[in-house]
């Protein structure tokens, strides 16, 4: 038996349902980026707002590269299983909001139909940082990127999210239909102003009256995302199988806690999102800067030491006392310059962040999380690094962060495996250009398009990292092979 709507009412009295009928839920936002992240987090906001009874508000879910969700999810008419596990707590419920999937590049055509559809009102993304196609230190869009070259040769033939947002609101456009609204909810700070400016990037090498009339009259909410939500094993569809009593070829395993925090500003409506937690707030950016420093932070952080000293998970990394003082001592650095959100209190903030990392029912790897480190690091650890070099106070815990990825770096270099960041090539070479460990660290640490600039040039940035970097080397035996 497989999940699907006939089989709902199969599934036993503790799985939670859709209160609603799906099959008539409209689909008015488009979603870009159909991962689990997603699943866990807006699709099931969605559905809260669904079954207060407003089914104006269903979601298309598109993946942009692959048709795997589509293939799983179809044939369940959309319907999946979202598992939420706390330390002592476990909570199913089948999530109804994604009512169509497309998915792939062979349905590029299709999504960009639905975008010029004039019921769409919002359309939404999770691509993750690269996806964004901007340079990490800068945030101005890359336009020599592939995927960008190819979208911007062939427009009506698009690719990256970036060309087929531009092509969609091209179209609408050209037919006199209202643009929708672009929500960003990747992990970027102030990612609703980073898509804006990827979009007008983009749309500018194109068409110079487009870009205008995007900038004139599309918005772009900011939001704040937060659920940590790790990959589906092969063992999680096998566990939830045998809990509902039916197969979900893809269902989602998440943590209890959830946070969303959104900009009001949506030109074409919105759903009532605060049915389901979510808060809609003006202080947008002191939220995102919170998050992403503290805990995304962290988790680059326990990721990188997790790598180089073989613990898995972030909560085998966080149970390894080297590896949590650095942590303890990484928040103190980012609260001491953090613009908290009103009536937030930080130490608390952290203290609950530390209880999600130790959640010992949630595998959360370190390599998922050590992936992309170029696109991540200047908003998880440059950003406070800089507010404290403009108060010339030293940051030993974030220096120490850096030189664990850098370590990384040589590390998979070394070892020859692959390394799972856009800008690979460039880093690899970099880390292997010199055995010797000081010129290691000025290496990479030149990569500007990292680091920025005032970065790079910083020589006592250098020495910090250095020291950290032949700390790991020589008292804890990381990357053996190196010279002092
Ligand atoms: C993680 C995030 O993979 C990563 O880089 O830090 O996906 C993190 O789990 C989420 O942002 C939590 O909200």
């Amino acid at each position: 038996m497989r999940l699907s709507c006939r089989t709902l009412d199969k599934l036993p009295a503790n799985v939670g349902r859709p209160a609603y009928d799906p099959s008539k839920v409209k689909a008015s936002i488009l979603h870009l980026g159909l991962g689990a992240f997603h699943r866990a987090h807006q699709a099931m906001y969605t559905d809260a707002v669904l079954a207060s009874g407003d089914l104006r508000w269903g979601i298309c879910g598109a993946g942009v590269i692959s048709a795997d969700m589509k293939n799983a999810l179809t044939p369940q008419g959309g319907l999946y299983t979202l598992c939420a596990r706390g330390a002592g707590t476990r909570d199913l419920r089948v999530i109804g909001s994604i009512t169509e999937i497309l998915g792939g590049a062979e349905d590029a055509p299709l999504v960009l139909e639905r975008m010029a559809d004039p019921g769409i009102c919002i359309v939404s993304i999770t691509v993750t940082e690269k996806g964004y196609y901007l340079d990490p230190a800068s945030g101005e869009i890359n336009l020599a990127a592939t995927p960008i070259q190819s979208d911007l040769a062939h427009p009506e033939q698009p690719t990256t999210i970036l060309g087929l947002i531009v092509r969609g609101l091209e179209l609408r456009r050209q037919r006199g239909i209202p643009p929708f609204t672009v929500m960003s909810c990747d992990n970027l700070p102030a990612n609703g102003k980073l898509a804006r400016r990827a979009v007008i990037g983009f749309a500018g090498a194109l068409d110079k009256d487009l870009a205008q009339w995007i900038a004139d009259k599309v918005a772009f909410p900011c939001t704040m995302v937060d659920r940590i939500t790790p990959a589906t094993t092969e063992q999680d569809r096998v566990e939830i199988a045998g809990i509902i009593g039916m197969e979900d070829a893809w269902p989602v395993v998440t943590e209890a806690f959830s946070q969303w925090v959104i900009e009001d500003h949506f030109t074409m409506g919105r759903p009532d999102w605060n049915i389901g937690g979510a808060i809609f707030s003006h202080e947008i950016e002191r939220w995102e800067n919170m998050k992403l420093r503290c805990l995304n932070g962290a988790h680059s952080t326990l990721a990188y030491l997790g790598q180089l000293f073989e613990r898995d998970t972030v909560a085998s990394a966080m149970q390894f006392e080297l590896i949590s003082d650095v942590v303890d001592e990484l928040w103190v650095e980012i609260r001491e310059v953090l613009d908290a959100p009103q009536g937030v209190d930080t130490g608390e903030y952290v203290e609950s962040l530390k209880e999600r990392f130790l959640n010992p029912n949630l595998r959360h790897l370190t390599a998922q999380i050590a992936s992309d480190g170029s696109q991540k690091l200047p908003q998880r650890l440059l950003a406070p690094l800089r507010d404290r070099l403009a108060r010339q106070v030293p940051s030993p815990a974030i220096a120490l962060a850096l030189a664990a990825w850098m370590h990384f770096v040589v590390k998979t270099a070394y070892t020859r495996q692959k390394l799972n960041d856009p800008l690979a090539e460039v880093l690899l070479r970099t880390a292997s250009c010199s055995a010797k460990a000081q010129e290691i660290v000025t290496s990479l640490l030149g990569l500007d398009q990292i680091f920025g600039r005032d970065l790079c040039q910083n020589p006592e940035l250098a020495a910090a990292i250095e020291e950290k970097f032949l700390w790991l080397h020589r008292e804890k035996g990381i990357n053996p092979f190196i010279e002092a």
